[in-house]
């Protein structure tokens, strides 16, 4: 009989290893986090985090507490191990960076012991897990692994793709589904058995780790291809004069059709990254996806041109006016809406591209961050209400704060659809018609 997991440890406090550490720890279960970087073992270690997520503070400060979490820089011996590094891409050809992984391995493997489990939890192209299986047996040679002993290998190994929503992480951890790809039956029973300690969804188990790796990349490549027909539709409908809102909302009422929003691109770190795993696997084979990555990358440059335009138009209809005495607002710099991550965010790329050419002033409204990053130092920060006063209005992020806003005066690049409001779809019951 083996002995149940009792202290498990999370290398890579980041946005998903903290707060599944801090899951794993609300449920009384010793958890030691390991982070390569001191500032952020020191800053969990003082009950606080290093990262915006709702609820998480909270729930590291009551773990940290109560002696349940705690943080190190060293791997300690640990009866499973969950790796939460970044996979992130290398170069134009986009070839996925195991570098993070395989430096995981390399720490965790000197405290491994017979009957621990191994479960890789970041977004990984397919095989990532084997690799990491054969990592960790030429660093512990004393040690058996299931590619060498099936089941009756000492170290258990399991794919576990996070698969959380930026915002909503500390629900979606226990809510969501988890899909389980063990490199054996057993090894995903003792990885589905841990998780059940916090997760309410089901543990689905995938045939191995190949499958659950292919299926986190699926899902976000088909939020990617989904999101580049509803952006390619708003370029069509700007040839065609046509509210690509209310065409989409139209269309949807079809009861088989989904369309998702437009945007001025595709941002943050997991969509834009992850359907390029798939392509650099299979790069004969997946034209769609790879298409889908060239309209939404392509995007934010399309926004320029049309905000381009509305100087231009603002110039024609003042000719007493340079281009230097124009302000131009832009409203959102976040990679979505009502957060206060910026990174790889398309309308912070716009903003910045903005500064760079417009000669004249640029207000920015983005009510989650306290100050603008170095790259648009030539702009201002200002509240909601002062933007008003600008010339040309460039909507980037629908922020609840903007949702329901009166269209301001001057030319509009609304690529959220937050003033081009379409017209009301009314239902054929609509009692007008029905009377
Ligand atoms: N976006 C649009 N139009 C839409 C929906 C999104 O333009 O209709 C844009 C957003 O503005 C943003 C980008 O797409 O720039 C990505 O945002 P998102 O909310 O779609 O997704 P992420 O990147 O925050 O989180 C995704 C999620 N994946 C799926 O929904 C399939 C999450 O569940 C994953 O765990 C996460 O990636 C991840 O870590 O992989």
């Amino acid at each position: 009989m083996r002995k149940p997991i009792t202290k498990v440890s999370v290398i890579g406090l980041g946005y998903i290893g903290l707060p599944t550490a801090a899951m794993f720890a609300s449920r009384k279960i010793e958890v030691v986090g390991v982070d390569v970087n001191a500032h952020t073992v020191d800053t969990i270690n003082r009950g606080e985090i290093h990262i915006i997520e709702p609820d998480l503070d909270m729930v590291v400060s009551a773990a940290v507490t109560k002696g349940y979490l705690r943080a190190v820089t060293v791997p300690e011996p640990a009866d499973a191990f969950l790796i939460a590094v970044p996979t992130p891409f290398t170069g134009d050809d986009h070839a996925p960076d195991l570098s993070y992984i395989h430096a995981a391995c390399t720490a965790i493997a000197p405290v491994l012991k017979r009957g621990d489990l191994v479960i890789l939890e970041s977004t990984s192209p397919v095989g990532a897990t084997e690799a990491m299986a054969g990592w960790l047996a030429e660093a512990r040679r004393d040690l058996s692994f299931p590619q060498q002993a099936g089941e009756d290998a000492d170290i258990r190994i399991a794919h576990c793709p996070e698969r959380v929503l930026p915002g909503k992480v500390m629900q979606e951890l226990i809510s969501n589904d988890r899909v389980i790809g063990g490199m054996t039956p057993r090894c995903s029973a003792k990885a589905a058995a841990l998780y059940k300690l916090f997760v309410t969804g089901d543990c689905v188990i995938a045939s191995g780790p190949r499958a659950a790796e292919m299926a986190k990349l699926t899902e976000n490549s088909f939020r990617d291809v989904n999101i580049a027909f509803a952006n390619e539709l708003s370029l069509i409908c700007d040839e065609l004069d046509i509210n690509v809102w209310e065409l989409i909302a139209l269309a949807n009422r079809h009861p088989r059709v989904n369309i998702l929003q437009p945007g001025p691109g595709v941002g943050g770190h997991c969509i834009a990254v992850d359907p390029w795993f798939i392509v650099s696997s299979a790069p004969a084979v997946s034209p769609l996806i790879q298409a889908a990555r060239g309209v939404n990358s392509a995007k934010p440059e399309w926004v320029l041109e049309q905000i381009k335009a509305a100087l231009g138009a603002h110039l024609a209809a003042h000719p007493a006016k340079s281009a230097s005495e124009v302000e131009i607002a832009v409203y959102g710099l976040t990679f979505k809406p009502d957060i206060d991550d910026l990174r790889e965010s398309p309308a912070l790329e716009i903003a910045k591209e903005l500064a760079q050419w417009h000669a004249g002033p640029l207000a920015v409204v983005e009510p989650n961050i306290e100050a603008l990053p170095t790259s648009l130092n030539a702009a201002r920060l200002v509240p909601f209400a002062e933007a008003a006063r600008a010339d040309i209005h460039v909507m980037l992020v629908d922020h609840q704060m903007f949702k329901g806003s009166t269209r301001p005066q001057g030319e509009i690049v609304d690529t959220r659809g937050i003033w081009e409001t379409p017209p009301a779809i009314y239902s054929f019951v609509d009692r007008r018609l029905a009377g």
